[in-house]
This record gives structure tokens, sequence and C-alpha cells, in this order.
């Protein structure tokens, strides 16, 4: 793929957020569109927002445990960018206003502690975070139906970020099995998906293991401050007005928003 087509479908990716008006999967019409074409093309995505005064907050994984590899038919790990916008506060509320078909994910979240510039251990994943939180992420695909027909696409579409809370964050994390901790989402009250920790990547440390792989091979540094989503614990909920949502992970706490 040549460097304009890139910047034409970085435009196309851009418009289809702003106007809320899903495209055609780009692998429909690109055959020889790369995993590193479509990072390029997510590289273009955030640098647009960040020409429009959003800074870039941190990154999230995706596609991390086998229940979202199963729903999106996906089978590696990507990434994506999370800018300062794109943060709902705890408890508050969300407007679906501007949304496309937008599903919502419990998750578990780091802040990074020091600047990470190497591929991590899992015992320097744990080293290089200062705090631990429950995470929702709400994910909205720039697609039509919410489906891709390659891990290019996907990865072209910043890894279907569009929004995520944070619950409280917790300090002394570190006693924590996070091996084994329950991870329970309510929707409107109503248990709706229960996973453990354990299902993102086996441990959700072991995703910043590849988050430090992924993004320095493309010499991209995490910095001390930045927060990292681990990844979904079980399969995303379709996001409808009037909703509550609720995630409490064991031994972390509780994080929730309501959506208008
Ligand atoms: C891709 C993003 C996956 C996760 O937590 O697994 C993701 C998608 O589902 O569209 O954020
Ligand atoms: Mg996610």
């Amino acid at each position: 793929m040549e460097e304009s087509q890139r910047t034409e479908l970085a435009g196309k990716l851009t418009d289809a957020r702003l106007e809320a008006s899903p495209i055609e999967q780009i692998s429909k019409e690109f055959k020889d569109f790369s995993v590193e074409d479509a990072y390029k093309i997510q590289d273009m995505g955030s640098k647009h927002r960040f020409d429009k005064g959003e800074f870039l907050r941190g990154y999230k994984m995706g596609l991390t445990s086998k229940a979202k590899r199963e729903q999106m038919d996906l089978d590696s790990p990507l990434y994506g960018f999370l800018t300062d916008k794109m943060e709902i506060s705890n408890e508050g509320s969300f407007s679906m206003e501007g949304m496309i078909h937008p599903k919502v994910e419990p998750e578990i979240a780091f802040l990074i502690k020091r600047d990470i510039e190497s591929p991590l251990t899992l015992k320097d994943a744990i080293d290089s975070c200062s705090a631990v939180y429950p995470a929702l992420e709400v994910l909205d695909s720039r697609y039509t139906q919410f489906k891709y027909f390659s891990l290019e696409d996907v990865i072209a579409d910043n890894a279907s970020s569009s929004h995520f809370v944070l619950g409280p964050e917790l300090k002394d994390f570190k006693k924590l099995d996070f091996e084994n901790l329950k991870m329970e989402m309510f929707i409107n009250g109503e248990l709706s998906q229960v996973g453990s920790s354990k299902d993102i990547s086996g441990n959700p440390f072991q995703s910043l293991v590849e988050l430090s792989h992924l993004a320095t091979s493309r010499g991209i540094n995490l910095k001390a401050g930045q927060i990292v989503l681990a990844g979904a614990a079980t399969a995303a909920v379709m996001m409808e007005s009037g909703m509550n949502c609720l995630l409490k992970v064991e031994g972390i706490g509780e994080v929730g928003f309501s959506i208008n």
C-alpha cells in the first residue's frame, strides 16, 4: 500500500468517526494491506486528534482474551491509543449521540510509573506500574456491522477505541493474585458477564508485556503517567440508551457509568 492510499484511508476513518457514518472494511478493497500499513493509518488518526488539541493519555491492548478473540473472530493481540477526550468520569453519564454501534466491556487498567523503552518481562511489567484500576471500555467500530475481515482493519481503526472509564486507583496492588480475580459486569443491576483477571492474557500484566513488545518494535515508548488498558476479560455487550453499567473487580474495586 502506498503512503497516499494510507493517508486517504486514515481520512475516511476519521470522517466515519466524526460523522458517525460507518465505512466498508479496508481489506475488502485492498489486498496488499499489511499490519504495518494498518498501524501507520492508526498513527495518522492519532495525529489528527492531537492536532485538534487532544493529548495522549495512554494505550489499550485488545484481543488479549479468548472470549474477545472468539467474539471478533480474530486471533492476535493488538494495541490502540487513548486520548484525554475519550475519558468518561467514574459514575458519570455518557451520551450515545455521535456513536455508531457502541459496546461496553470489562477491563483492568494500569498507571505506568516509568518510561518503557524496551520489551518487558512479567516482573518488569508489574514493577513498572504504580496503580491499577477497574475499568470499562466503550468500543465503537467505524466499519459497517462492527465486523472485520482482518486484523489490519481493526488496527487501522485504532482497535475500535472510543471511550474508557477508570474506577478508583489502587496503589497497594502487589499482594493481589492477578491470575484469579473475579470480574463481574452488571447491566441495569443484573449480572451480564462474568470472567476472571486470568482471562486477560493469563495475567493482565502480560498484556503490558505484549504492549511493550508491539510498541517498542515500532519505536514507540510508553511514558510515566500514561495508563494502559489490558483488554477485556469477557465478550463485549451492545450499549443502549438508558442502560447502567457497573463492573466489580475482586480486590480492586468498582467502576460504573450510565448511558443517555
Ligand atoms: C477490537 C478491540 C478489542 C479488547 O479489549 O479485546 C478490545 C474489537 O473488539 O473491536 O478492545
Ligand atoms: Mg477493550
